[in-house]
């Protein structure tokens, strides 16, 4: 490889400094678990929304995989979250200073209501449910994860884009105090990500709270944060702070740090490689050590409900 650009979750090492890091953060899980089991919840100042409460939510079988669940274990300590860092277990060691409460989101652009609101005003209007979708990362891993949220169009419906509004671009929270690898230039930041409007509108995206009944952990993306099943995982924006309707096709961050590597667009395409690897299979986490690569399925397996959004679209040109 003759450059070294940085990746959504480049494989890199683990550090022993961060494998210390991350057991001081397993113990202080299991610190807060045994407190919460002794009714001592009032003591534990430190403990975050997603270890005191529980979500009401009701599952959308129709949206939702039969397939084995990763572990919630898994789920919450191999992530990419590159303002915490660009290890896998990074955003789960050293997102313990940043605050997702309160939260505020700015709506701005095309649209007939715009301003910023609380999140707690943003969600109250709707009903959670929950959804077991596969996430797909561009590296050619995969997970299942029962996610729990609203659907982004229901949510974007009561703002009233105009006829102008043809993109919605996100942006996440900029905060180099609470988060550490936004001290570094890995990306630009803040991280900005866009679908088009009908991608947004989609009844599949999801705009995210929760996942496994709890509120999201600061490592996937608290408190509110987007996933586009269908598309590689960089399109699933964390902690988002501003969603805008805009006209023309809105800067994304991948494009940006690497252009001929990622696309706008991003679906899913086992018969598109990555420049440098193929897209054909993936690993499955927590598939053990003798589970073979599985193939990867066109649209991430939504075929069915998203290949009518790109007819006549050329899938190579438009990656
Ligand atoms: N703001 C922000 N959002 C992000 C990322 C990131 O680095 N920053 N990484 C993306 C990538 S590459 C993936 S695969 C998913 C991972 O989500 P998870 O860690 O919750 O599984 O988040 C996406 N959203
Ligand atoms: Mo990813």
């Amino acid at each position: 490889m003759l450059i070294k650009r940085p990746r959504p979750g480049d494989s890199a090492r683990i550090a022993p400094s961060e494998i210390t890091a991350e057991d001081v953060y397993f113990n202080r899980r299991k610190l807060l678990k045994a407190a919460l089991a002794l009714g001592a919840v009032g003591s534990v100042a430190t403990s975050t929304a997603s270890e005191r409460a529980t979500l009401r939510y009701t599952r959308n079988e129709r949206y939702s995989t039969d397939e084995d669940l990763t572990s919630f274990e898994d789920v919450t300590t191999y992530n990419n979250f590159y303002e915490f860092g660009s290890g896998k277990g990074d955003p789960a060691a050293r997102s313990h200073r940043f605050k997702p409460e309160p939260w505020s989101v700015t709506i701005s652009g095309h649209a007939n209501v715009t301003g910023t609101f609380a999140l707690e005003d943003l969600l109250k209007p709707h009903a959670l449910e929950e959804r077991i979708y596969r996430l797909r990362c561009v590296e050619a891993w995969s997970m299942v994860i029962p996610w729990i949220g609203i659907p982004l169009g229901t949510v974007l419906r009561r703002f009233e884009p105009t006829s102008k509004a043809k993109y919605v671009a996100f942006k996440t929270v900029h905060r180099p105090e609470e988060m550490p690898g936004q001290r570094g230039r890995v990306l630009p930041w803040p991280y900005v990500e866009g679908l088009r409007i009908d991608e947004a509108m989609h009844p599949l995206t999801l705009l995210a709270v929760g996942l496994y009944g709890k509120p999201l952990l600061n490592q996937n993306g608290a408190p509110l944060r987007l996933v586009v099943p269908w598309k590689y995982g960089f399109k699933s924006i964390k902690s988002i702070v501003e969603i805008r309707f805009t006209e023309r096709q809105p800067p994304t961050s991948w494009h940006l740090a690497a252009p001929h590597e990622y696309g706008f667009y991003a679906n899913v395409n086992p018969n598109v490689d990555h420049p440098r690897w193929s897209q054909a299979r993936e690993r499955r986490i927590g598939g053990g050590l003798f589970d073979s690569r599985r193939p990867t399925l066109m649209f991430n397996g939504y075929e069915k409900e998203v290949a009518s959004l790109y007819a006549g679209m050329d899938l190579r040109r438009f990656y």
